[in-house]
């Protein structure tokens, strides 16, 4: 152990590089696992800001109409599109011991695939279904979810989950099916066939592939994708990566899948040579954006925190294998509205962040992001939790007391 005699304190203006002096495993991992020691000069840190958007109509939120799980963003003639689940049900979600044919299970249950056009990025015309449920028992009759777009060669495919049954009946369970179209309004040519299969019997993407998203790399397709595994309610959610050099497959899925340990919902992006990608929620590793050289082999590049649901952003350069991404700056999200059980849905919204190459400025770089009281008090404990509290502290004095 070195004494504090033999090298010089650490210094006041923040070194740029590894000093080279002993450090701790805190310093070390600062100049090891980051672009940069300060979060605001780190291209890969961002703060988010959220905005409501105007045009798309929810009948008084009162669960009947979901907007969830956006696409990318993409532009076409002079117009942005986006792809989205969409339900209108006469009843919101009811569970799955409770639907019907006619009454949702979860929020994405009983859900066509529809689209919507913007000018501006903030107010959005509904264009309608883009795919929907088709008739029994083809392939996602029961529910078609979770879109993403992909621009291959001058076509346009949308690479979706289809349900075969309620979710949540035995999971959250289904597999990823594909149409194409000449042109974002389609008509839309379906491929009522599993496009990606779910893993064997025993693996961990053996009963679903959610959320695709689509980029492409080394002139091939790459399909991210999440599962949740383990018997619910103590399952993970991890990301696995399949590659094929055609929209129709064969999807070969990577020998090292899992590729990402974290993240609920799928959001990748190019970035500088590599990949970047939310892991929003649900594992270690929550509430991180990470990188990786290959694509395949992440790293944390930074900590950050109230990370978009279900999110993509507008990315031009998600189609055109490059190997020096931008970044990102703006994408739609989702608001799951669960406060009321008996109105449960979910609705669109804008977020805008500070994720580009050089983009230094502090702008949406905030790390210290001040919430509202009432943003932590909604966290409350519930009756029993907070009786189960009272007891504990009650015990623990009558313990002292007895000493
Ligand atoms: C979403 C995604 C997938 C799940 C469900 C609908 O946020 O993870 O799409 O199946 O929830």
């Amino acid at each position: 152990m070195p004494t504090k005699t033999e090298f010089k304190s650490f210094p006041w203006d923040i070194p740029q590089s590894k000093p080279d002096r002993p450090l701790s495993e805190a310093m070390e991992r600062m100049y090891d696992n980051y672009l940069s020691p300060r979060p605001e000069d780190n291209d890969l840190f961002t703060s988010f800001k959220y905005t409501k958007l105007e045009g798309l109509d929810y009948g008084g939120h009162d669960g009947c109409i979901s907007r969830r799980d956006p696409s990318k963003i993409i532009k076409a003639n002079g117009r942005y599109y986006v792809w989205y689940t969409k339900r209108h049900t006469e009843l919101p979600p009811r569970g799955a011991q409770h639907c019907s044919d006619t009454v949702p299970s979860t929020d994405w249950d009983l859900a066509d695939i529809f689209y919507a056009t913007s000018e501006d990025g903030f107010t959005w015309q509904e264009q309608g279904v883009a795919i929907n449920r088709p008739d029994k028992p083809t392939l996602g009759w029961r529910s078609v979810a979770t879109p993403d777009i992909l621009c291959w060669q001058g076509r346009y495919y949308l690479y979706y989950q289809t349900f075969n049954e309620p979710s949540m009946l035995k999971g959250d369970n289904c597999p990823v099916a594909m149409a194409s179209a000449d042109s974002p309004d389609g008509p839309w040519t379906r491929i009522d066939k599993e496009i990606i299969e779910n893993g064997e019997p025993g693996s961990w993407d053996q009963y679903s592939i959610h959320g695709p998203s689509l980029l492409v790399r080394d002139g091939k397709i790459f399909l991210y994708y999440k599962a949740a595994f383990g018997d619910r309610p103590e399952y993970l959610c991890v990301n696995g990566l399949a590659i094929a050099d055609n929209p129709l497959g064969p999807f070969e899925k990577h020998p090292l899948n899992p590729i990402l340990n974290s993240g609920h919902e799928t959001t990748y992006f190019p970035f500088k040579e590599g990949i970047a990608a939310f892991a929003i929620r649900n594992g270690n590793e929550t509430n991180t954006i990470q990188w990786s050289a290959d694509g395949v082999n992440f790293k944390i590049a930074s900590v950050t925190q109230m990370m978009p649901v279900g999110a993509k952003a507008y990315n031009p350069e998600a189609f055109i294998d490059t190997k020096n991404g931008k970044g990102i700056r703006w994408g739609l999200c989702h608001f799951a509205d669960k406060k009321d059980p008996t109105t449960k849905h979910s609705y669109l919204g804008r977020f805008d962040c500070n994720l580009v190459q050089g983009g230094s400025n502090t702008d949406m770089k905030e790390t210290d992001v001040i919430h509202a009281p009432e943003v932590f008090f909604a966290q409350s404990l519930s009756e029993e939790q907070q009786s189960q509290c009272r007891q504990r502290a009650i015990d623990e004095l009558s313990e002292v007391s007895s000493e």
